[in-house]
């Protein structure tokens, strides 16, 4: 088990950090879009404890249902729409800007973390913002779009006419797509501090990721508000809500940067 720190001892997490390089990685999963008003999957509040991931997020839900799966799709669209991104993705964005990330693993599907400013990230679930042709694989958006449209049927694809468009995003059941798992890999091996936000750290195969790093030697340090699968191989467990811990901590790796730079 990891130390479990007070916020206020996040100074001796980073004074421990012999070296920053620039090769910090970071998973991220729903937790850090809470406090965005989007909200996660498992927990008292979570989306599994309203509806059923049998239901809506597997490719046999769609091919029974495929009103009922873009319903909830529009639904989650709309709450998307009037989000933005938090500090702890600005966070993320400004250890990108001081140069010392390689790269940031999503697997959600909302793109802030682009709005943020993130420039190097792998969106390993999809993106809910788009929708793919089911056959054709044609893509295309269809966020505001299809809110400003009336018209509550599953939408037919507008480059070959003639099979539904379903949301562009990794269902249980389904392989993630095989550049992004390379790119997540990559970028895993090369960490040498991998950070762990605001994920539960169950969904495989995103949740071997942290394994993988710590079997490389890498330094672990998990936000979360809770213990997780992940905090038995961390070697920090920061838990509080990241829009508040993941701040103070980029500021303080970013000056320790800054200090080390001008000692050379
Ligand atoms: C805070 C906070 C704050 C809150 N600050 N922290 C048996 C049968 C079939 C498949 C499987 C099986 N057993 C295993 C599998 C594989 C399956 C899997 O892992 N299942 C497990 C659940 C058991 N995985 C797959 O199917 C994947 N594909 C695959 O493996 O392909 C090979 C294969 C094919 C066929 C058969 C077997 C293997 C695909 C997974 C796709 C996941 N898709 C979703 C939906 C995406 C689209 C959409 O959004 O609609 O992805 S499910 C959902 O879970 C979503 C998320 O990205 C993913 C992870 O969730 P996440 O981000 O961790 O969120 P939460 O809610 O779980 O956690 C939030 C955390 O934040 C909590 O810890 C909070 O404490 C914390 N928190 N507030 C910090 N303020």
């Amino acid at each position: 088990m990891g130390y479990i720190i007070e916020n206020m001892n996040i100074d001796s997490i980073v004074e421990k950090l012999e070296t920053v390089d620039h090769s910090i990685v970071s998973v991220i999963g729903a937790g850090i879009s809470k406090a965005s008003g989007m909200p996660t999957f498992r927990g008292d509040d979570g989306l599994w404890n309203q509806y059923r991931a049998e239901d809506l997020a597997t490719p046999y839900a769609f091919a029974r249902d495929p009103k009922l799966v873009w319903e909830w799709y529009r639904a989650r669209m709309r709450i998307l729409l009037q989000a933005k991104p938090n500090p702890a993705h600005f966070a993320l964005a400004n250890l990108e800007k001081a140069n010392l990330t390689t790269g940031v693993i999503t697997q959600n599907v909302d793109g802030l973390h682009e709005i943020a400013g993130i420039r190097n990230y792998v969106e390993i679930h999809g993106r809910i913002r788009y929708a793919r042709c089911t056959v054709c694989s044609h893509i295309e958006r269809w966020d505001k779009l299809a809110l400003a449209q009336k018209d509550i049927e599953p939408p037919v694809c507008p480059e070959c006419k003639e099979n539904l468009l379903r949301p562009d995003v990794v269902w249980f059941g389904e392989t993630l797509e095989s550049n992004n798992w390379s790119l997540a890999l990559d970028w895993t091996l090369q960490a040498q501090t991998l950070l762990v936000i605001g994920t539960s750290g169950i969904v495989h195969p995103v949740a071997s990721l942290p394994y993988l790093a710590k079997r490389n030697e890498s330094f672990i340090i998990e936000f979360n508000i809770e213990e997780t699968p992940i905090s038995d191989i961390s070697d920090f467990s920061i838990y509080g809500p990241c829009e508040k811990t993941l701040p103070e901590f980029a500021d303080k790796i970013i000056q320790k940067v800054g200090r080390s730079d001008e000692s050379d």
